[in-house]
């Protein structure tokens, strides 16, 4: 399984807070195309159940809590994403579902291509056939 958990490049001024930032390229191996996030999910509340074919994507949670519950057909990790300075960057052909730990926590997502409903695999078993493919 290749997901990473990456540290964000984060400046922190005394009394003022931090300021956490990422570069296409640079800090993430891909170029950013689209951004989204998702926002007003309740504690316990879980979204996913589906893997992409191509889409790279870093994840992150400037606010709240949610763990991340991957599968890559063989081996299965969970990762709790609580810290806006951290980022999981995860590639393609990796099952996964989100589980909101904290109500109202967002998660972002910055990913290396558009919205395609034609690279999601929301349906585990065709999920299992694309990976043996
Ligand atoms: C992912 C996880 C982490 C769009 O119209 N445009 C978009 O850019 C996206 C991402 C979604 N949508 C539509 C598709 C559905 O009708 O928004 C609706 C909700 O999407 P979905 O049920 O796929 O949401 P999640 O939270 O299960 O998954 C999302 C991303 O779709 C997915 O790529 O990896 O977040």
């Amino acid at each position: 399984m290749y997901p990473k958990l990456i540290d964000l490049k984060t400046v922190s001024t005394p009394n003022l807070g931090s300021l956490s930032f990422f570069e296409a390229d640079h800090d993430i191996p891909f170029p950013i195309k689209r951004i989204y996030y998702i926002h007003g999910v309740s504690k316990n509340i879980q979204r996913g159940a589906h893997a992409h074919k191509q889409l790279k994507q870093l994840l992150f949670c400037p606010y709240g809590a949610v763990k991340i519950l991957m599968d890559d057909g063989h081996d299965k990790a969970e990762i709790i994403l609580d810290d806006p300075s951290k980022g999981l960057i995860i590639t393609p052909c990796i099952w996964r579902d989100m589980l909101w730990l904290v109500d109202n926590s967002v998660l972002c997502v910055a990913a290396s291509d558009y919205y395609d409903e034609g690279d999601y695999i929301r349906d585990y078993n065709e999920f299992i056939t694309w990976i043996n493919r």
